[in-house]
């Protein structure tokens, strides 16, 4: 009887192989295995990714996606067949004869288990999964609460949510991706449903991981690490990097709901020079417009626009505009964006008519973002502002919003259509809006990139969404919405854009400040303090709110405030190298300990180093903010293993955190292996640097349009003898896609310490053809022994001595050099 089963279901694996074309032969890339009236199919797009699918009836579902890249969607790898299932290099598969489905690494390891066979019915779909209390969750896009997931119960609907709060969910964006730990191993867990899904992790019952969703496919991606590396390079590869941003959209930005009119504007950008407060962006809200019409100018507050655009970009300012989707429904007025789109049918509709909801410029009606024509449409619309000079678009209330109680959206039987998107492989339709209403952000920021990508080729295009979903960071930057002025909020930043970072939008910032609301003196300082080391750095405010421009609470605040943005800027060849590498392999700019150091805590937990307030700041700097920042008691800050140098003194730390079991035991008896303490300073934010960092830093500068004067600075923070030290610097123009073309500059720094404490730096020759704004080279070494003699290239040179810091100046005309220190 067993043996029979098995055959039976052997043969069917053979008959049913999917199938994977390399290097001219046919080979099975997957499998496919039917019970009752379902059929789940199994493929290996890579060897350490797998696509899993379950249709009911003989007829594939339609293989199509808004979020996977296609390309990845149809990668094949042959794969070996199993009497059970199959395996990869990396992975096995077992699928049972109720199709429950098993995963795990070749040691057996398990990685996703189905406790209960899928389900697919006219009721919807359901995916039961095993999970118990050492599983671990991160990801899921912009959700509050805390950074693990584990333990609650989560929905994905796009919904305007003015005051969230911790506990509120859903909020703006549905990224149906999570990262899940369980004992050291990660896996990444992709849900390509674009209907209201939710998520349980281990809530209702501890040791299930319960997926539903009304309607739509099972099609669901498992990503193999076991690294968390791995997977967010592999989620990277499925739906598409971020991007690499212009250089100014990482400087610090001034925005209020809303500067107007114009003479505001152009005061709070002569303040911010006069100030000498660092800045490069400012963010025009919906009251620039006339009777809040998107793509209108206001010509009484608004005298010349144009002409304001201009001076400020002369100044070293970019402007960013917002651009509602809701199109004011004002037929032949004179309105052209409603015209236009009206003469090609561009809006949805409801019942065969254009559906007309209220929103800022009242009865509004509503693009038809997924028909690739409505998108080039929309992109025209971008023509007068992009060559004005307007750097950058904002696209808020794209859930979308609408301003009806109590669903604040569309109704579900909208009718939205599909077309143009074959190569997503949709067949054109028309579906509703209970399908679309995710994805529609994300289409409208699409529309938005791609139309301004087509007014200006060769810039950059920047664009901010509120509403997204999984790949939408292929279009735009996003923000947390309308957050609060507490301080509770201010410590929310921190694990919502960390599971941002995780979700792929590793360009994300939170309203500096908090937007409802008006936040004290102290409480703005905090956040502008810490936000100079997260990746968008915005200051932003609801109507009627107190002032919270960088100097509005007097001289003292200003003063800390400008010291972090300054700081910022200096480290703005670090951040810029950070936000290039998150284009090449998905790592996010700012991620939790536990993506760099998945092993350093004691028990395997990937929390267990973080109190709540750490995060890493690219690659080498890690940023311990307060995890209870209105407290003033002493807190903790655990150090992964290895050493570490306080990034504000260059004091050397031989703390670490305890990352054995051997070293639990003994902690007590170690005071290197107790926490760091730290006692709250308002003007202090704890800052470490990994030994053998090498990171860039550059003179200060009011703007990134301002070219530096003086030094690229290599500060080196010297590793113990014998252990690796390494920084890359990669620079370009900041706004075009030259670098495409040869037109970038990339050096791997690398360093070497001798036992006798020498320390040999190597700059290799430069790569790319990109010519800097340097001549010259300042090497810092922190945490040197006091040494005193420097060979550049074998001839001596002089040595500059600061407390803890040995410095040496070269030349640098882009060849290869050799600095020692001894
Ligand atoms: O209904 O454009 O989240 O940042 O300032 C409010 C006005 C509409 C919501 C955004 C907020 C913006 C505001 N908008």
């Amino acid at each position: 009887m067993v043996i029979r089963r098995t055959f039976r279901s052997l043969s069917a694996i053979v008959v049913l192989a999917a199938s994977a074309v390399l290097q001219g032969q046919t080979a099975p890339s997957g499998m496919t295995r039917t019970s009752g009236d379902l059929t789940v199919r199994i493929d290996a797009l890579r060897e350490d990714v797998l696509r899993v699918r379950v249709w009911r009836s003989s007829k594939p579902a339609e293989d199509a996606s808004w979020a996977v890249l296609p390309g990845s969607r149809v990668a094949r790898v042959p794969v070996s067949l199993d009497p059970d299932g199959f395996h990869t290099p990396k992975l096995r598969v077992v699928v049972g004869a109720d199709l429950r489905i098993k995963v795990t690494d070749l040691s057996g390891n398990v990685l996703h288990e189905d406790v209960l066979p899928p389900v697919m019915s006219d009721d919807g779909i359901r995916i039961t999964r095993a999970h118990d209390l050492l599983t671990h969750e991160f990801g899921l896009g912009d959700k509050p609460g805390p950074l693990d997931r584990a333990g609650e119960t989560f929905v994905m609907w796009n919904t305007d949510n003015f005051g969230w709060q911790e506990s509120s969910d859903p909020i703006y964006k549905s990224i149906p991706f999570f990262l899940e730990e369980r004992g050291g191993r990660y896996v990444g867990f992709f849900l390509d449903n674009t209907f209201r899904t939710s998520f349980d992790f281990g809530r209702e019952r501890v040791e299930r991981n319960t997926i539903t969703a009304p309607d739509g496919p099972i099609d669901y991606y498992l990503l193999y690490g076991p690294e968390p590396k791995a997977v967010l390079g592999e989620y990277a590869w499925l739906t598409g990097p971020t991007p690499l941003p212009p250089l100014w959209s990482l400087g610090f930005q001034q925005s209020r709901y809303s500067y107007s009119p114009q003479s505001q504007v152009e005061d709070i950008a002569a303040h911010l020079r006069r100030d000498h407060i660092p800045a490069d962006v400012l963010w025009l809200d919906i009251d620039y417009q006339l009777k809040n019409r998107p793509f209108t100018v206001d010509p009484d507050r608004f005298p010349d626009f144009a002409g304001m655009i201009h001076k400020l970009a002369e100044d070293h300012f970019r402007t960013v505009i917002i651009t509602d989707l809701h199109i004011a429904h004002l037929p032949n007025q004179g309105y052209a964006p409603y015209d236009s789109g009206e003469a090609g049918d561009n809006f949805v509709k409801e019942g065969g008519k254009e559906y007309v909801g209220p929103v800022w410029p009242g009865p509004s009606v509503f693009p038809d973002f997924t028909r690739k024509s409505t998108r080039d449409w929309w992109g025209t619309l971008y023509k007068d502002f992009v060559h004005m000079g307007v750097a950058g678009f904002w696209n808020d209330m794209n859930e979308p919003a609408v301003f009806v109680y109590p669903t604040k959206t569309m109704p579900d039987d909208v009718e939205h259509r599909i077309a143009g998107a074959e190569s997503e492989g949709f067949a054109p339709r028309t579906a509703f809006h209970s399908e679309m209403h995710n994805v529609y952000g994300m289409e409208n920021s699409r529309a938005t990139h791609d139309g301004q990508l087509m007014q200006a080729p060769n810039l950059r295009p920047f664009v901010m969404t509120r509403a997204s979903f999984a790949g939408g960071q292929r279009y735009a930057v996003t923000w947390t919405g309308d957050n609060s002025s507490t301080w509770n909020h201010l410590r929310q930043t921190t694990p919502q854009l960390l599971n941002l970072g995780l979700s792929g939008f590793s360009m994300s910032g939170a309203d500096v400040g908090g937007f409802a609301g008006s936040p004290s003196p102290e409480l703005l300082t905090r956040w502008l303090m810490l936000a100079a080391f997260q990746p968008i750095d915005r200051d932003h405010a609801v109507k009627g709110s107190r002032p919270h421009e960088p100097w509005a609470d007097g001289p003292e605040h200003e003063a800390i405030r400008r010291r972090f943005i300054e700081e910022r800027y200096k480290l703005m060849p670090y951040l810029y190298t950070a936000a290039e590498e998150t284009s090449l392999d998905g790592v996010p700019i700012v991620r939790p300990l536990f993506v760099d150091f998945p092993r350093a805590a004691a028990d395997g937990h990937p929390m267990d180093l973080d109190g709540g307030g750490e995060f890493l700041f690219g690659p080498s700097i890690l940023v311990a903010d307060n995890p209870s920042p209105e407290e003033v008691a002493p807190y903790e800050v655990h150090l992964p293993p290895g050493v570490w140098y306080d990034y504000w003194t260059g004091e050397r730390l031989d703390r670490r955190a305890p990352a054995t079991a051997r070293d639990l035991e003994i902690r007590d008896a170690v005071p290197s292996l107790k926490p760091v303490m730290v006692e709250p300073k308002l003007d202090k934010l704890p800052v470490y640097v990994r030994a053998g960092a090498i990171v860039p830093l550059q003179p200060l500068v009011q703007s990134t349009a301002e070219k530096p004067v003086g030094s690229l600075t290599l500060r080196v923070y010297a590793p113990s003898a014998g252990e690796p030290c390494a920084g890359d610097l990669y620079q370009d123009d900041g706004v075009s896609f030259n670098f495409e073309k040869g037109e970038f500059l990339r050096l791997h720094v690398s360093c070497n310490v001798a036992a006798d404490g020498a320390v040999m730096v190597q700059i290799p020759a430069r790569e790319g053809r990109f010519r800097p704004w340097w001549s010259t080279i300042r090497l810092e070494i922190v945490g040197a022994s006091t040494a005193a003699v420097a060979t550049v290239n074998g001839h001596s040179a002089s040595v500059e001595r600061g407390t803890g810091v040995l410095a040496v100046s070269l030349e640098d005309k882009g060849m290869a050099q050799t600095v020692v220190i001894r």
